[in-house]
């Protein structure tokens, strides 16, 4: 029993992410929070459109009635909610790593500054106590090769967290990404939409498992999953605003260019998604930047409401 009782308290001794005052003051008075991810900004989007999708996010989320927390590995610290300072370090990338989940042990024993991708910053927000999280779209299942998945799947089915993105990113194989999804037990719930949207286009042909048309509903739907003890996350998809979206055609195309290039300078690991989205960019003239820029912050918007409404008794 005594031993029983002390791998108890171990369990719970977990390491506390450092909270700015804002992150903090809203925890601990249980006002909403929104959780965004770090590697967005250092290794996602290029110099400056990162800076503007950091402002256009946080924006987003206080605009919606809540607090945004950028999650990040700041000189071996977890942190929810960067300083002024720690921001710009981020956005300047300058030794800024990519960190999944599998790496924050490592980045905190160094010290090193880490920009969280979805399955780190899962991680972090558990650790948190923060429910809901705004990306662009999850990591999934690459189309060449494609045993290269991303993290991203196997985190989402441990981690109970309301995920609002605008699909898998579109460079993905996403019939095969969505199968894991099934496989994994993470619940795909369409945002007004029976359709799995395509990232940088507004649909895919591929219908999602469930749909729901309101934040309450998503927020009710959440707390039954908690009450099931369930472990996996609700990911919620919603589509890229239609003035922003491309078109299929337009996108495929750019894809079939990226992937080629990505073969010829022989990507491999992590650096293989951040290089097909600048591949992706230089391909449509840059047209996807905007279209990326636009869904992140209206992911921002959504995530504020269905954190709203979770708090909402
Ligand atoms: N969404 C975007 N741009 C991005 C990412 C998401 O609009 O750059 C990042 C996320 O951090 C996601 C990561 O977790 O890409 C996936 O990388 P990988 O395929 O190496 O797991
Ligand atoms: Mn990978």
């Amino acid at each position: 029993m005594a031993a029983k009782a002390q791998a108890c308290g171990d369990a719970l001794s977990r390491l506390a992410p450092r909270l700015s005052s804002s992150v903090a003051a809203a925890l601990s008075a249980k006002r909403p929070v929104v959780a965004l991810e770090s590697s967005v900004i250092a290794q996602g989007l290029p110099i400056p459109a990162n800076a503007e999708c950091l402002a256009r996010m946080s924006a987003a989320v206080e605009r919606g009635g809540a607090v945004p927390a950028v999650a990040a590995i700041v000189r071996g610290v977890p942190t929810f909610g960067l300083t002024p300072d720690e921001q710009a370090r981020f956005l300047a990338r300058d030794g800024v790593r990519k960190v999944t989940a599998r790496d924050l042990a490592f980045a905190v024993t160094r010290g090193e500054d880490g920009a969280t991708t979805v399955s780190a910053t899962l991680a972090l927000a558990a650790l948190a106590g923060i429910d809901v999280f705004a990306t662009g779209g999850i990591g999934g299942v690459h189309r060449e090769p494609a045993f290269d998945e991303s993290a991203d799947l196997v985190e989402l089915a441990r981690t109970s967290a309301i995920v609002v993105c605008a699909g898998a990113k579109a460079i993905l194989d996403l019939p095969a990404t969505l199968e894991r999804l099934d496989t994994l037990g993470v619940a795909v719930v369409g945002y007004r939409t029976d359709e799995l949207p395509g990232f940088f286009t507004v649909g895919t042909g591929l219908r999602v498992p469930q749909r729901l048309d309101s934040a309450t509903d998503i927020a009710r739907t959440f707390r039954t999953h908690q009450q099931f003890g369930r472990p996996g996350a609700l990911l919620v998809v919603q589509p890229v605003p239609a003035r922003d979206a491309l078109a299929r055609e337009t996108v495929d195309a750019a894809i079939v260019t990226a992937l080629a290039e990505a073969r010829a300078a022989g990507v491999v690991g992590a650096a293989v998604t951040p290089f097909l989205l600048a591949a992706v960019e230089r391909a449509t003239g840059g047209r996807s930047l905007a279209a990326n820029l636009s869904l992140l912050e209206h992911n921002a918007s959504l995530a504020a409401e269905i954190a709203v409404a979770l708090t909402t008794p």
